[in-house]
This record gives structure tokens, sequence and C-alpha cells, in this order.
């Protein structure tokens, strides 16, 4: 296993790298273009991919950053009340660290994905150490440059009701766990950067205009209350054939956060092409043509640091939910890099809209 010293250790060394210097080295990557721009590109990834020898070698060559898609999610890490298991994360975090990547953490307070006996803890007990608690663990063992303090605290976009969305944390402490958890972070690592990350700011439709309202009520309670947070982190699941992006409504938007001094983190990037035609070059148009909507606005501010997509090729896509698909053999093509590796047009559209931004550094 991996030592917290080690991680700590090559967490620091990969800041010595000057991005300029990486860009002048490898012009052909994501990571180069983005950072250029004062950008920081980077993608989810598993612990279980680290396996394949093709992803490995283009992992840390087209991406700066890494965040875990499950491993750091407290039913992965917590089974039972103070048992912490860190190897898959730390096999992660080790790899990315090594390999000259920065570390980004994803979530530390999140209403799912919690192990079975929390719930019923905080409900019988209502102890913020069971919050304060693990975010120190996993502030302290780590050297993160962001993360999520919270994860989707409002109800979705798509929802029939508006505010808070239920959670085992709502329940026991009431919307001042937004507070806790803030405070706690920032306690346990002032150097990392703060996030309150969602999804439904993004898209056009009339929930995602409720869902804009809501997240700028709920950021300026943080800010009115001091609590420390320093971004909002939009997940940017993207869809290429229903509810567009909205252009004018983003930037709007995106003025608003600015204004009120936050930085802007795109987390999640990927673009759903289900219900789109069968033809996968009208598909894949489709995917990039969307992406680079949302990226030419949300590039096209100061506010925004990064851009992390959900996946860095399609190998690792997890088949869709719905049973009709799956049956049809439907691949999604949300990422990147298709199954083999090769990159597509969603590649470019990134390329792109990284090298077009304006130089705002
Ligand atoms: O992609 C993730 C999937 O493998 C996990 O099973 C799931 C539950 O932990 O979470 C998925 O990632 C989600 C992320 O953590 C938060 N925003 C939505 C993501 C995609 O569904």
């Amino acid at each position: 296993m991996i030592s917290r010293r080690h991680l700590l250790a090559a967490g620091a060394a990969s800041l010595a790298v000057a991005p300029g210097a990486w860009a002048q080295q490898n012009p052909q990557s994501l990571r180069a273009l983005a950072a250029a721009k004062g950008l920081v590109f980077g993608t989810a990834a598993a612990s279980y991919e680290l396996k394949d020898r093709d992803f490995t070698a283009l992992l840390p060559r087209q991406a700066a950053q890494v965040v875990p898609e499950y491993e750091m999610k407290r039913g992965a890490l917590e089974p039972k009340p103070g048992q912490y298991d860190f190897s898959a994360l730390d096999k992660l975090f080790g790899f990315a660290a090594r390999s000259g990547m920065s570390l980004r953490g994803h979530p530390l307070v999140w209403y799912t994905a919690n192990p079975p006996w929390l719930a019923p803890a905080l409900e019988a007990r209502r102890d913020e150490n069971l919050m304060t608690g693990h975010i120190r663990a996993l502030m302290t063992r780590y050297r993160l440059a962001s993360v999520d303090v919270v994860n989707e605290a409002l109800m979705p976009p798509d929802s029939s009701q508006r505010g808070w969305r239920p959670s085992p944390w709502l329940k026991a402490f009431g919307p001042r766990y937004l507070d806790i958890a803030f405070a706690a972070a920032r306690a346990a690592n002032p150097a990392t950067r703060l996030v309150y990350n969602d999804f439904g700011c993004e898209q056009g439709g009339p929930g995602n205009d409720r869902f804009r309202a809501d997240t700028l009520k709920l950021l300026d309670g943080l800010l009115a209350r001091n609590v420390p947070i320093d971004a909002l982190g939009l997940q940017a699941h993207l869809t290429a054939f229903s509810n567009p992006v909205d252009q004018r409504k983003l930037r709007a938007f995106l003025e608003e956060v600015r204004a009120r001094g936050l930085a802007v983190l795109v987390t999640e990037l990927d673009v759903d092409d289900s219900g789109g035609p069968s033809d996968i070059a009208a598909r894949d148009r489709a995917v990039a043509d969307e992406a680079r909507r949302f990226l030419d606005v949300v590039l096209d501010t100061p506010a925004t640091r990064a851009v992390l997509t959900w996946n860095l090729s399609d190998r690792y896509v997890d088949p869709p939910d719905e049973w009709r698909l799956k049956l049809a053999g439907f691949r999604y093509r949300k990422t990147p890099y298709d199954a083999a590796m090769a990159p597509k047009p969603l590649w470019q559209a990134l390329a792109r809209a990284f090298a077009g931004r304006r130089a705002f550094y």
C-alpha cells in the first residue's frame, strides 16, 4: 500500500512542472492546450482501469488531474463504522501523483453512495463527528487541489419539487449541514479549493431556469453566513438530442457566479447520445457540437479554472440503465476517446475550445 508521505511528496513534485513547459513538450494533448490558457484539464478514472496499459499510457498524457469515479464515495471507503479501506483510492491517487497529475476529491458529503450503517447512526445520534471526522480523514490523507465538499444538495431540475434534496444529512442537521461540512473541510486543509457541485445549471429548459435560481440562492446563503466556499462545480452531463444548452442563459448565470467572487469548475463533462440516429458519425458530431456550444460560453469567463470529463474513454462507460437500449446493444459515445482509444470529434471540440479561449492570464 502506498504511504501517505509518498502521496504528499509525489503531489508536491507534480506542482514543480510548469504548465508552460509541459505544453511545449506535448503540443497535442488536451492538458497542454488547456494549460496554455490557464486551465486544468482532467478526467474521472477508476482504479480497475489501471490494469489496462492503453489506458495508463493515455491518462497522464492527456489529463493533468484525476477524480475518482467511485473510490472516494463513503460507501466504498468505510463499510463498517471507523474501519476505512483506502486501498482502491490510494491506488488511483498514487498512480496519478506518480504520473505528475494533481488530485481532485469527490465527494465528501452526498445524499447517496453511503454505507448502510450511516443513516441509522445519524438518525440515532445526530453527531456532527459522523460528518466532520470523515472530512478530516480524507483531507488530511490526500493533498487535493479541489474537492466537492457537498454534492447535489438540491432537488434535481426534472423534479416537480424544489428546494433541498432529502438526505440523511438534511434530516439530522437541517440545511446547515452544508455550513458544517465546508467549515470542517477548510479547517482540515486550507490549501484545497472547496466546491459545491451539482447538475442542472447547464441546460436551457424551465427546470434548469428554476435550478439556476435555486443555486444562486444556495450560494448567497453560504456567502452571507461566511461559509468558506471557493467554487461552483458544474457537472455538465449534457444531452446531444434533448434539452440543449441555452448559451444566453448560461452566460448570464456564469456572470452572476463570477460577481459573487466564486470560481467555476466543469467537473463531470460528458454528452449523452441516447435518442440519436444509429449513424455513429452523426452521433459523434452531435456530441461534439453540444459540448462546444457549452464550452464556448463556459470558457469565456476568467472564473472558469478547470474542465474534467466524466471518463476519458468510452471503453469504461457504463451501459445505459434503459433496458431497450441495452438489449439493442447500445453503447454510449459520451467521452473524448472511443472504446479502441482513438480520439473522437469530442476530443477535437475540447481541443479547439481550449485553443480558442481568450487569454485571461
Ligand atoms: O459514474 C458513477 C458510477 O460509476 C457510480 O456507480 C455512481 C454512484 O456512486 O456515480 C456515478 O457518478 C456520478 C457522480 O458521482 C455524481 N454525479 C453524477 C455521476 C454520474 O452518474
